[in-house]
C-alpha cells in the first residue's frame, strides 16, 4: 500500500507541478521556440531579435534550431511539451504535417503560435494565431513593380522559389502570378527552388544561365534576397551586369541587398520584418493573463525598396542583422 501512495504523489507531482517544473521556481515565462534553422540571413535575425524579445520581457526563451528538418522540429516541440513550457513559439519549416505534434500539445494546454510561416490544416484550433505577413501582397508587389519596370518590352524571368511545400513559396509564387498574368510581356520561363539559400540559387542560375542562354534573361525573381545574391554572383560569373542587363527583385529587405542596389547590382526588394517573436510573446503573455483568444493572424507589414533610398536602408540596417 505504502509504494502504491509513494507512486501516486510521485505522478501527481510531476503532473501538478509541471509549470513549476519548467521554470525551476524562477517564476518567469517558460517558451519553446522550434526554429527552422540559419537558412538565410533574415532567418538569423529572426531568432536574434527573439532572443532579445525575450530578455525585454523577462521570458525564459527555449531556442532549438531544426536545421531545416521538419522532424527535427516534430521531435523539439515534444521536448518542449514534456518540459511542460507555458507556450510554444513554431515556424513551420513547411506547411503540413502538423496536425498530431499540434493536437499533443493542445492536449497538454500549451497554446502555439505560428511564427512567418502558415501551416495548412482543418483544424484552425491547433494554434492560438500566426505571426506573418501577406506573402500573396509579397509575391504581387514584385511582380507589379517588374511590370512597371519593363514597360511592354518582351521579358522572359526567371523565378528562384524557396523552400518546397513552404508557405512563402506557395504564397509568393501564386502572388507573382497574378501580377505578370496581366502583362502578356513578362513571363516566367524558368521557375527551380534555391530553398531560400545563396549557394543553391547560384547552382540554379548558372544552370538557367546556360540552358536558357545569357542574353535571353530579362529579369530574375527570387523569394528571398540571400538567393538573390548567389543569383547576383551567377550572373556576374557570366559576364552578365546584374541591374542593369538583367532587372532583380527579390524580398526580406535584408542589409546585403541594400548593399547590391547602391551598387547597382539590384534593383527592387520587398520588406519582411524580422521582429515576429516580439508580438507573438505578447499575444502569449496577455493570452495567459486573461485567457481571451487572440486574432488567428496578426500581419506585419510590406513595403517596397528601390536604389534611391538603399545606401541609407543599408546603414539603418547593417546592426540589426
Ligand atoms: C518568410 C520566411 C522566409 C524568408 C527567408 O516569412 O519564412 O524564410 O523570406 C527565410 O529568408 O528563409
Amino acid at each position: 500500500m505504502r509504494h502504491l501512495l509513494l507512486a501516486v504523489s510521485v505522478a501527481a507531482l510531476a503532473l501538478g507541478g509541471c509549470d513549476k517544473a519548467a521554470d525551476g521556481g524562477s517564476g518567469k515565462m517558460v517558451v519553446g521556440f522550434s526554429q527552422i534553422g540559419s537558412e538565410s540571413g533574415w532567418r538569423t535575425a529572426e531568432t536574434n531579435a527573439a532572443r532579445k524579445a525575450a530578455e525585454q520581457r523577462g521570458v525564459d526563451l527555449r531556442i532549438s534550431d531544426a536545421q531545416q528538418r521538419q522532424e527535427n522540429q516534430i521531435k523539439a516541440i515534444r521536448a518542449f511539451i514534456a518540459q511542460g513550457v507555458d507556450g510554444i513559439l513554431l515556424a513551420p519549416v513547411v506547411a503540413t504535417g502538423w496536425d498530431q505534434v499540434l493536437r499533443e500539445a493542445k492536449t497538454a494546454n500549451i497554446p502555439v503560435i505560428l511564427l512567418d510561416r502558415q501551416i495548412e490544416t482543418q483544424d484552425p484550433s491547433l494554434y492560438l494565431s500566426a505571426v506573418t505577413s501577406d506573402q500573396v501582397l509579397e509575391g504581387r508587389m514584385a511582380g507589379d513593380w517588374l511590370v512597371k519596370e519593363v514597360k511592354g518590352r518582351d521579358c522572359p524571368v526567371v523565378e528562384l522559389q524557396g523552400t518546397v511545400g513552404s508557405s512563402p513559396a506557395i504564397a509568393r509564387k501564386k502572388g507573382f502570378d497574378e501580377a505578370v498574368a496581366r502583362a502578356s510581356d513578362v513571363k516566367v520561363v524558368r521557375s527551380q527552388s534555391g530553398d531560400f539559400t545563396r549557394s543553391k540559387a547560384k547552382e540554379v542560375m548558372e544552370s538557367a544561365i546556360k540552358s536558357l542562354g545569357a542574353t535571353k534573361i530579362c529579369a530574375v525573381y527570387a523569394h528571398n534576397d540571400d538567393m538573390m545574391i548567389g543569383a547576383i554572383q551567377a550572373l556576374k560569373e557570366a559576364g552578365l551586369k546584374p541591374g542593369k542587363d538583367v532587372l532583380t527583385v527579390s524580398i526580406d529587405a535584408v542589409p546585403d541587398i541594400f548593399k547590391a542596389m547602391a551598387d547597382g547590382d539590384a534593383n527592387a526588394t520587398v520588406e519582411l520584418t524580422p521582429e515576429m517573436a516580439a508580438p507573438a510573446l505578447d499575444l502569449l503573455g496577455a493570452y495567459k493573463k486573461d485567457g481571451k483568444a487572440p486574432p488567428k493572424w496578426q500581419q506585419t507589414p510590406t513595403k517596397l525598396y528601390l536604389p534611391d533610398t538603399a545606401a541609407a536602408e543599408y546603414e539603418r540596417r547593417k546592426d540589426q542583422y
